[in-house]
């Protein structure tokens, strides 16, 4: 009699390496003006004007907002490009980055 409908058959299952994504977060100010925002949105996070408004108002109103999601280094690197931008025009805009739950 043949064996094979009892033979053991494992199937090691191949997990994808999925990085830790890390949110960028607006954080409201009373002096960054708020054009000047939507342009850093536009500008360091690729966003278009109706979604940069958005988010730039989101914060205004409730003090922060998240602009975007990515892996740990784009998104300090990028919060720290905002940040560098608006200094360079003397403007105190803060961006931070945190790692998503
Ligand atoms: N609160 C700022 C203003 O009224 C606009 C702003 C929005 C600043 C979001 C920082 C972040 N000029």
């Amino acid at each position: 009699m043949s064996d094979t409908s009892t033979k053991q058959r494992t199937q090691t299952k191949l997990k994808t390496a999925r990085p830790k994504l890390h949110k960028v977060i607006l954080i409201n100010d009373d002096y960054t003006p708020r054009d000047f925002v939507v342009k850093v949105l536009e500008s360091v996070f690729r966003l278009g004007e109706p979604q940069a408004e958005s988010i730039m108002m989101t914060a205004h109103q409730k003090g922060a907002a998240v602009i975007a999601v990515y892996t740990k280094e784009i998104a300090e690197t990028k919060a720290d490009e905002a940040i560098e931008l608006s200094q360079q025009f003397g403007f105190p805009l803060m961006v931070t980055t945190e790692p998503e739950e």
